[in-house]
Parts: C-alpha cells; structure tokens; sequence
C-alpha cells in the first residue's frame, strides 16, 4: 500500500481524501496557496506545502509546484481529486515521469477519452450506444462535407468541441442556412478555449436527461460498474441536485449498459475510477463523454453501494487488482445530494467571506461532505461549493425528506448559501415526480427569484 499521498487539491475533496489516507495509516501532504493556510485538511496534514498566490495557475495548476512539494516530502503518489489538474494527461505523464504514482488513469487514456471523438470512436467499437453523428472531427473548410453530414445526421444537430468537454464550445443549429457560421464560429472559439480548432457534428437531443455510470477498473484487466447516477437538476453545466439509482431505470437497464461500461473499460486498458456519461431520451441512452477523475458526486454511489471510491482509487493506485467483483455491488437504498454553494441563491453569483457561525445537519443517513467551520473564511479565487449535503433512505421518497430536514437544520451564517433554491427544488412537484430533465432548472429558476423576492 502507499505510504504517503500528496493531495494536490483543496477544499472538501482534499479532505475526503486526506480521511481515507489517515484510515489507512497513509501519511498524507497538503499542498495549499496563500489563500487556503487555514483549509482542514492543511492542520491535519502530517506536512503542508505552500505552492503559490491565490490564482489558481499560480498554485493549484502550477505543476512543477506541485511535483516540487511531492519531491521535498518524498510522497509516492499525486491524488488530483476533481478539477485542477485531475484530467491534464501532460501533468498525469509528468508525475510519473517523476517517479511518484498518479491516482488516476495514464496519461495516453486521459489524452483518449479527453479528445471527445477518438473517446466516441472506442465507445463505438466497444458496443456502447452513442449519440447519432459522425465521430470523427469536421473538416470546416470543405462546406459540400458538412452539409452532406448535416442532412445526413438530421436537424437540429450540435457542433461540439473535440477538445472541449462539459459543455463548453457547443453550438445549436436548427436550419441548414445556419451551418456553415455556425461551425466557423464553434471552432473559431475551440481554438480560442482550447487550442485546437476540431469540431464535430451530433443529433441535437432537445430535453434529455443526464446519467452516468460510475466504473471501477485496476489497468490490469478488471473492471466492474456501480450503478448509475441521475444529474439532470442543473444549470449552465453546473451541477446541482444529483441522486442514485436514477429514477425509472430498470435492473434490465442497468445491467446492460453497466456491462457495455465495463467492456469499454477493459478495451481501453481503463485504470481507476472513471464515469462514463450519457444522455437520455426517450427509453434510449446516448454515450456523450468519460471523466477520468473521481466527481463530486461520488459519494452518493458509495451510499447505495455501500463502498468507499476514494479507498479503491488508493488500492489500485498502489498496484493491487481489483477486490470488488461485480456480484459484491448490489444497490440498496436511495441517496440524494444537493451541493452547498457559497452563492447568491438565485443569481447564482459567489458569495464569499467569513462563516461565523455553522451547524451541520445529522441524524439517520445524513452525510455532510465538507471542510467548513465556524470562523471559516471562504475565498473568492476558487469554486464556490462549500460542501455536499447527502440524504439516504430506503426509497427515493424518504431520501427527499430527510433532505428537506437536514437542509432546514442546516446553520451557515456570515455569508450567502444557496439553501433556499435546494430547499425549494425539494418541494418542487416536478422533481418529487422525477420528470425534469437537464433544461428544466434553468427555466425555473428566474420563475422560483421572483417568488422568493415577493416573500
Ligand atoms: C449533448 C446534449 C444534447 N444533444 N449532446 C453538455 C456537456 C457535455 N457533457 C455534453 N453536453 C450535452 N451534450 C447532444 N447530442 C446536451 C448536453 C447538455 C448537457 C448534458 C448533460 C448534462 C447537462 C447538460 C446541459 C446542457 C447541455
């Protein structure tokens, strides 16, 4: 097993991973700029390193930082966490490169599926139903090509970034007159975020729902998946509300695109913890990209699966074979998490500052991941989750009240949450019925601003 992990990330994820290395006797290093020295996770560590200012690039995507501090504390691995550096092959590559162990896959497998078309190609070959298009970039200069592929596809198709990732860089096209600008414009603003001009065509789903699939695999041939997740509760590709299992997926379901995961994983020689995810339309799932990192809401699978991710990534980042077999993950239950957001509840604009007083919620299946405390000061450089509050119960209806218990006991004040807006999204009908989809927040919440201003 490893002996010490540098954790090159910060907030309530360092945390969750600094509490299983400290399980597993794994000493653990922080790595923190400026603006975090008073982080959890940095007073437990059993050494902190500070690796810059506040701006990110100059800290917590600073590389060479980073692989300085695992160097000067003689760490054997690098857990990325999420975000940051978690899915940046060349930074994975260089670790190793260095001589530690990059929890996480290769950097040859980030690079594959991060290049949204060569991760479609193999999805394909691997049997894994994807979104209907050409899985191979456009070539923008040839306009008889793209309005071949176009009609071909069927309107309303989506120009895609091949670089991109998270919806960034896509671009609607509705009528064939729109093509051309609209796929000159999309690379034109690939190349800008991104590099790399590629762009690529898919059918356009208009109200999907998104669900992804959590996958387990240790490089050395074994894999196995652990149910799905539904994130359709959200905005501006921003997360808010997401749940295990999805409501109305079957076992017949489950099953099969479990396993399709699982092929894919091994074909790639996936290692790690992974996601694969999808969008959902009419009884149909549709494959749209593979984080290779561990997410945010990972925790709500480790509820209803009863594991633990973040020890399985340690395991298998220490060279061991899978333990869990695909007939240990049995589902039970239900888990809901709504993120706690350092933010103006309906404008959604950050709201950082000093939490003077905070009480967390508890009691029966609440679970609160975060590295807040009373006199916190939350800083303005960084995401704006403060946390993740998780309510599991048998069903899908008592995870949703004991949410609502846990939300209205929960006690932050100094700053702006987005309480409110979770706590209505848990009365909303549409929800409790479980027949929203992933537009479906963001023509709400200008409606639920409004009502809240009248009270
Ligand atoms: C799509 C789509 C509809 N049709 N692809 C957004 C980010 C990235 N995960 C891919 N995304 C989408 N791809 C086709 N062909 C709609 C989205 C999408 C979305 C997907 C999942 C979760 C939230 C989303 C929010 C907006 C758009």
């Amino acid at each position: 097993m490893l002996n010490k992990v540098l954790i090159a990330n910060r907030g309530e994820i360092a945390l969750r991973i600094q509490r299983c290395c400290r399980e597993l006797g794994i000493k653990t290093v922080a790595v923190y700029s400026t603006a975090d020295r008073d982080l959890k996770h940095v007073a437990l560590a059993d050494e902190a390193v500070c690796i810059g200012p506040p701006p990110a690039s100059q800290s917590y995507l600073n590389m060479a930082a980073i692989i300085s501090a695992a160097e000067i504390t003689d760490a054997d691995a690098i857990h990325p966490g999420y975000g940051f550096l978690s899915e940046n092959a060349d930074f994975a590559e260089s670790v190793e490169k260095s001589g530690f162990t990059f929890v996480g896959p290769r950097g040859e497998t980030i690079r594959l599926m991060g290049e949204k078309t060569s991760a479609k190609r193999e999805m394909i070959a691997a049997g894994v139903p994807c979104v209907p298009g050409l899985p191979n970039t456009l070539p923008v200069q040839d306009s008889a090509f793209c309005i071949k592929a176009a009609e071909d596809i069927g309107y309303p198709v989506l120009i895609k970034a091949a670089a991109g990732g998270g919806g960034r860089g896509m671009h609607v096209v509705r009528k064939p007159a729109e093509l051309m600008r609209s796929i000159s414009l999309a690379s034109n603003e690939a190349q800008a975020a991104f590099a790399d001009g590629s762009v690529f065509l898919e059918k356009y789903l208009e109200t999907p729902r998104h669900i992804e699939f959590q996958v387990l695999a240790d490089g050395q041939g074994n894999a196995i998946h652990l149910g799905e997740r539904d994130c359709s509760m959200q905005r501006r590709n921003q997360k808010v509300v997401e749940e295990a299992p999805a409501p109305g997926i079957t076992e017949e379901q489950r099953d099969r695109i479990g396993a399709l995961c699982v092929a894919a994983c091994k074909r790639i020689g996936y290692r790690g913890a992974g996601t694969m995810e999808f969008i959902y339309e009419n009884g149909e799932f549709y494959f749209i990209e593979m984080n290779t990192r561990i997410q945010v809401e990972h925790g709500i699978t480790e509820m209803v699966t009863n594991t633990d991710l973040i020890h399985e990534q340690l395991r298998i980042a220490a060279g061991e074979k899978l333990r869990l077999k695909q007939e240990d993950i049995v589902l039970r239950g239900h888990a809901v998490e709504c993120r706690i957001n350092a933010e103006d509840p309906y404008r959604m604009l950050p709201s950082p500052g000093v939490i003077e007083s905070y009480h967390q919620p508890g009691g029966p299946g609440i679970r609160m991941d975060s590295h807040i405390y009373s006199g916190y000061r939350v800083p303005p450089n960084y995401d704006s989750m403060i946390g993740k509050l998780i309510a599991y119960g048998p069903d899908r209806q008592s995870a949703i009240a004991r949410m609502r218990v846990a939300l209205s006991e929960m006690f932050i004040t100094g700053i702006k949450t987005n309480i409110p807006l979770q706590m209505r999204i848990m009365d909303d009908e549409v929800f409790n019925r479980a027949e929203h989809h992933i537009h479906y927040l963001g023509g709400r919440i200008e409606r639920w601003a409004a009502e809240a201003l009248k009270r």
